[in-house]
């Protein structure tokens, strides 16, 4: 077969174990939109802009490992960059945005082109997207693509950040060499066998002082490729384990070891006195921002810490690196003898809320215990920047269930979008939404993109008539919203042959009745529209806004 621009990309995307590609046209990127299409094991998914589309890679990714976006010069590649590329460089997701560039000629020629500023400099694109990405390339010659696309996808799925790619839209359907073998992009850095073996020795002398050993699993744990390996680690050492908000559902709950979330002031119950207490806190892939930190005042660090990150490890102020997590953790899992002190007497949080009578008004605790029952061991449930996260964390998951959130972007308007990609990626899980109000109205459209595929997602429209996350924070006539008739956009969205469904829960038993219909929903999603009072919220959320309200309103230092 002869190859070009497009059609080596799309092979190349195959051969990463892309199935479906993410797309919004434009006439930059038409020709190259052609060449995709004309690999059949690639399917084109269209989404309704391009911040939507980006956000749909992101979710692929989440669910099957890397995702594309494919979107216009400068109108579209703007737009997306908020979410295929900021979003998933925060969140460590291997995302590629394809952008149609200007015809190969126009650079540097003096034209002016539709859709960008006006002036004549075309390189403000690239230059954006340097800034969030871990490898940005253009292609104006076909010759140079193969190298080119290659060196961008190989550093992605290694660095697990986004990429950029800019195309030509005169390049696209050039002739250009045909791919190599696949292990050119896959291929593992070696591990320096001398510095792995020193961490070991170093960590395992470390422990063997300790008899309060607490291991905390943060979210880089999933980009490093190493959850199996902290539960090997977890197995040996029989200590307790946390997880940290972000994190959650990256450590099995079902474990003997699990002891809920490591949270600061808002940690499940008992979890931050095991953290605190610890003499030995084995912190694996940790982010501490001011959220998870909670104003910067539950941040465990110093001696008693063993810090051990994607590409290094810091034990008693020395470093090690040259080898990947997970080879670390089971290393280590080899050598450590067992810890079991922090699991006696105490065990694994659990959420205890009785049901509500089905005529009783419908509440945030209801809300909360009807998902959780839902949940299963082939559940995603997204959960919305806002209250969405606190309701989350109180769940017990069993294991295999994925909780999915943007702690690090916290984006409002991410989970329909990226639900939607993660329901592409994974249509054979149940696929759970749960999203504010105010988050919906951002993104609301891409529920037309779910019932145009078919997809059995269920939307739980958490309706409390406002920004109640904020208005927890800092308080004012902004943080209230024009309120919709969320359950009736979905007869819009239909249009003459969608089979989404739009349904209101006012009391227990609505929102019971709901649920049963969204089951039962399997050609298109459902959208449940859970009337809660607006000062209905979890303790944990007021608790932990009054908190960053303070660490926000720290008055400046004034050097005079
Ligand atoms: C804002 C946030 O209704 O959820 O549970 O009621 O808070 P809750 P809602 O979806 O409201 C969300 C709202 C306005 N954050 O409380 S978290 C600021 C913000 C953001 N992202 C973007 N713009 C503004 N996080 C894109």
């Amino acid at each position: 077969m002869s190859y070009n621009v497009g059609k080596y990309l799309a092979k190349r995307l195959e051969q990463i174990g892309i199935k479906d590609h993410f797309a919004v046209a434009g006439d930059y990127n038409l020709v190259l939109l052609d060449q995709l299409l004309d690999n059949k094991n690639l399917k084109q998914i269209y989404d309704c802009n391009e911040l939507n589309c980006g956000f749909a890679a992101e979710g692929y990714a989440r669910a099957n490992g890397a995702g594309v976006c494919v979107v216009t010069f400068s109108v579209g590649a703007i737009s997306g960059m908020n979410s295929a590329l900021g979003g998933a460089y925060a969140e460590n997701l291997p995302v590629l945005m394809v952008s149609g560039g200007p015809n190969s000629n126009d650079y540097g020629s003096g034209h002016i082109l539709h859709h960008t500023t006006g002036k004549t400099d075309y390189d403000y694109q690239m230059e954006m997207a340097k800034q969030v990405t871990c490898a940005a390339e253009r292609i104006t010659q076909a010759s140079e693509a193969p190298q080119k696309i290659d060196h961008v996808l190989r550093t992605m799925l290694r660095e697990r950040k986004p990429a950029y790619l800019e195309i030509s839209c005169n390049i696209s359907a050039q002739e250009c060499p045909a791919p190599g073998p696949v292990s050119t992009l896959l291929a593992e850095p070696k591990t320096d066998k001398t510095s792995l073996d020193a961490a070991v020795k170093k960590s395992a002398d470390f422990l063997k002082g300790a008899e309060r050993v607490v291991i905390l699993v943060g979210s880089k744990v999933r980009p490093a490729d190493a959850e199996k390996q902290a539960v090997e680690l977890a197995d040996k050492l029989g200590c307790a384990v946390t997880v940290m908000a972000a994190a959650k559902s990256y450590f099995p709950e079902q474990h003997p070891g699990f002891r809920g979330v490591y949270w600061g002031v808002v940690s499940s119950p008992g979890a931050q006195e095991l953290v605190d207490s610890a003499d030995a806190l084995i912190t694996i892939g940790p982010n501490w921002n001011d959220y998870a930190t909670v104003g910067w005042r539950a941040w465990p660090r110093g001696k008693r810490v063993l810090q051990v990150e994607p590409d290094r490890v810091l034990v008693e102020n020395e470093s090690f690196a040259g080898f990947p997590m997970r080879e670390f953790l089971s290393e280590l899992s080899k050598v450590v003898t067992p810890k079991p002190e922090t699991t006696k007497n105490t065990t694994a949080p659990k959420l205890e809320i009785p049901a509500a009578a089905p005529s009783a008004p419908l509440t945030n605790d209801e809300m909360t215990r009807q998902i959780q029952e839902l949940l299963t061991p082939d559940t995603t449930l997204m959960v919305e920047t806002g209250d969405s996260w606190f309701n989350a964390m109180r769940m017990n998951l069993p294991n295999g269930c994925r909780v999915e959130s943007e702690m690090q972007w916290g984006h409002i308007g991410w989970s329909i979008p990226s639900g939607f990609g993660c329901a592409v990626g994974a249509p054979n899980r149940r696929n759970l939404i749960m999203c504010g109000d105010g988050s919906f109205q951002l993104t609301a459209q891409e529920v037309g993109q779910m019932i145009r595929y078919e997809l059995p997602v269920i939307i739980f429209l958490v309706d409390n008539k406002g920004y109640g996350i904020e208005i927890a924070i800092h308080d004012g006539p902004y943080n209230y919203i024009q309120n919709w008739n969320y359950a009736a956009l979905m007869d819009a969205f239909n249009g003459e042959k969608g089979h989404g469904l739009g349904l209101v829960a006012k009391t227990a038993g609505e929102m019971a009745e709901a649920i049963k219909k969204g089951l039962a929903n399997k050609k298109g999603p459902t959208l449940i529209q859970c009337c809660i009072p607006q000062d209905d919220c979890t303790e944990a959320l007021t608790v932990w806004g009054r908190e960053v309200a303070q660490t926000n309103a720290r008055p400046p230092i004034v050097n005079d």
